[in-house]
């Protein structure tokens, strides 16, 4: 037999959980149950591979989470490639019940009895059931919760093939990694929605290139590597030029391999889109030119004119080269021809990080902890923005807690030399607008953002209403998560953005991007809607421990997305005139600017209708951080 393919912590891990599921569905003990997801998720946070620890028992069994059993499950995969409990159970239960887990209303005891009554193991099967009026006749069902589930079918269809960009940009990083010493390969690099920074990522392009492809075993040798990537599931393709494959995350990842002499000419067409691709054929055809993945040629001739370089295709067809972020044909082929780009913000323009949770509500690092990652990260400022009581499940701070929290904070930023510690708080909105703390509390704050965690299902109106009563808190000097969205999970909550961004601009509170990759909230859209009227953005990571403060370049790729330039975030500025902001004195819808920020006056200028690169829809629960 053939000796297994390596699988990294990943990929064992959801072989745990997908054993816990099943065992689940077959009604095994919950303890049990419970003991297969605690390995899982261990696994998963090692800081090394277990794959080469599995061969010593020893080493495995000083794990926390990993006993004996388990131990004898990762041998027996580390020896035939399967773990037998895991197999049985796929045999006795099909693989799509796995699915059916992922919709929402539909748990281990409905899919259980959905398949001893009606013989149903997938979703097309419960949809039809649900259509015919069978699924309310189950125990616990009833007609509310078949229209619930046929809901949940739609948005599961919907989003179910995405990924969020940190998922697909450490697979991107991964296989870069796994590919960067074969011999002749000299760049590995993300195209597609990945280098545009779309949102959510489909699938995953990869392009290679260097002398590699010009010798035969060189550029066997590479493609040998790729189908060698840890975690592969299934090879769907294997050609000359490419490789496809799907791993068992379900992403699929397309790798093509090209010759220098016309990487440009792919990076350019592989990135995309689609409609920044077909605008621009159109203009070089127009310009008497072919373009397509192999390089620009003239129309009549056939010669190549370009194909090394992105930029020397753009500059051919007299444009500057627009950034990846821009080419969603919103304006940027126009913008490009008449050489008025903007200069787009990049992450070094940060100056700080200033929404941030401690070990003091639901965070898990210390203000110290937090504080020093941040002056490591290089930030002149940060902020401890800490959840309030309303967020009970988070240990939220009602007033008295609050007080002596910033006081620790302070005492804290005086200690630490090197960055500036903001004392602040992400507030509750309650369900009738008015915060979580009293008026004379937040007032002692330096930075006050205000955030939406519960009551997510009230009518627009009603939400609208809640979001300006906040806004016109003075207080207030940023709204958090503005629309409250979990991608690929939750539904934005709805209300009027219009309203909500003409009341923060005569405000002058900031709109939060909250740069963590399964929020990015505010959207691109969002974003450029919000710069168009003259609001402020502050970009945030809302971290949690002080590895999420990487996220942050997940923040920056939305806001160039949205065109957003240095000065339109406010935590670009230096830490004085930074606090001033948070305190509101900046000038406000005034042509005059007197502290360098540049005024609300925007909201003249153009408003183009962004389209959106695909909202994501899901059901919603109630209070969560
Ligand atoms: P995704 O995968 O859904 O997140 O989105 P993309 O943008 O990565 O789309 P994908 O993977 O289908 O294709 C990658 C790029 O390849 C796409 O952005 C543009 C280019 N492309 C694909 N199909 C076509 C096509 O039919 N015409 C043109 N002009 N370009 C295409
Ligand atoms: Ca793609
Ligand atoms: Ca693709
Ligand atoms: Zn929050």
């Amino acid at each position: 037999m053939p000796e297994p393919r390596p699988l990294d912590n990943q990929a064992i891990a959801s072989i745990l959980y997908e054993t816990a599921s099943l065992m689940e569905i077959n009604g095994d003990d919950s303890f049990r149950v419970r003991s297969y997801r605690r390995a899982a998720e261990a696994i998963e946070a090692l800081d090394q591979p277990i794959w080469a620890l599995i061969p010593e028992p020893r080493k495995l069994l000083e794990i926390p989470g990993i006993g004996k059993g388990m131990s004898a499950h990762l041998q027996e995969l580390y020896e035939t490639g399967r773990i037998g409990l895991h197999a049985q159970l796929l045999e006795k239960y099909h693989p799509s019940m796995l699915e059916l887990l992922k919709i929402q209303g539909l748990g281990p005891k409905t899919i259980a009895l959905l398949w001893s009554a009606h013989q149903v193991c997938d979703v097309d099967g419960v949809e039809k059931l649900a259509r015919t009026g069978k699924l309310r006749e189950l125990p616990r069902m009833g007609e509310k919760q078949e229209q619930k589930i046929l809901k949940a079918i739609e948005d599961y269809r919907r989003i179910s093939g995405r990924f969020c960009l940190d998922d697909a940009d450490a697979i991107a990083q991964k296989l870069s990694d796994h590919l960067a010493h074969m011999p002749g390969v000299e760049k590995i690099t993300p195209a597609g929605s990945l280098r545009r920074g779309r949102e959510t990522v489909g699938d995953l392009d990869m392009l290679i290139t260097g002398k590699f492809c010009a010798h035969e075993q060189q550029r066997n040798d590479v493609i040998e590597q790729i189908v060698r990537f840890p975690g592969i599931l299934d090879v769907i393709a294997r050609g000359e030029n490419k490789v496809s494959f799907k791993l068992r995350s379900g992403m699929q990842v397309d790798v093509r391999l090209l010759p220098p002499e016309s990487f440009g000419a792919a990076m350019q067409y592989f990135t995309g889109s689609k409609s920044h691709n077909v605008a621009l054929r159109q203009r070089a055809l127009k310009l008497g030119f072919t373009l397509n993945e192999y390089g620009l040629a003239k129309l009549d001739t056939d010669k190549r004119v370009a194909g090394r370089t992105e930029e020397e295709i753009y500059a051919k067809l007299g444009m500057d080269c627009p950034p990846p972020e821009l080419r969603e044909n919103c304006g940027e082929i126009e913008a490009a021809i008449e050489h008025r780009l903007p200069k787009l913000i990049e992450q070094r323009d940060l100056q700080g990080d200033v929404h941030m949770h401690t070990v003091e509500t639901d965070g898990k690092c210390t203000i110290e902890e937090m504080a020093e990652a941040a002056r490591a990260r290089g930030y002149q400022y940060m902020a401890i923005t800490d959840h309030s009581k309303n967020l009970a499940m988070a240990n939220g701070l009602d007033d008295r807690r609050a007080l002596a929290h910033i006081e620790k904070i302070r005492k804290a930023g005086e200690k630490l030399e090197g960055i500036r510690i903001f004392a602040g708080i992400e507030v509750d909105i309650l369900a009738d607008g008015s915060l979580d703390l009293s008026d004379s509390v937040l007032e002692e704050m330096d930075i006050a953002i205000a955030s939406v965690h519960s009551a997510f299902n009230q009518e627009p109106q009603q939400m609208t209403g809640r979001l300006l009563k906040a806004i016109e808190n003075k207080n207030v000097s940023v709204i958090g998560h503005p629309t409250g969205r979990i991608l690929l999970r939750r539904d934005a909550y709805q209300f009027d953005m219009e309203a909500v961004l003409a009341a923060a601009a005569r405000n002058a509170v900031a709109m939060e991007l909250n740069a963590y990759p399964d929020r990015l909230d505010l959207c691109d859209r969002h974003l450029r809607m919000a710069k168009e009227r003259g609001v402020k953005i502050v970009i945030n990571t809302d971290s949690h421990h002080t590895s999420h403060m990487e996220k942050m370049k997940y923040g920056v790729l939305q806001a160039r997305r949205a065109w957003l330039t240095k000065d339109d975030v406010l935590n670009t500025l230096p830490a004085e005139k930074f606090a001033k902001a948070m305190k509101k004195q900046w000038p406000v819808a005034s042509g005059e600017c007197t502290n360098g920020i540049s005024p609300a006056s925007s909201a003249r200028g153009r408003r183009t209708e962004f389209r959106h690169a695909g909202e994501q829809r899901k059901t919603q629960s109630d209070t969560e951080p």
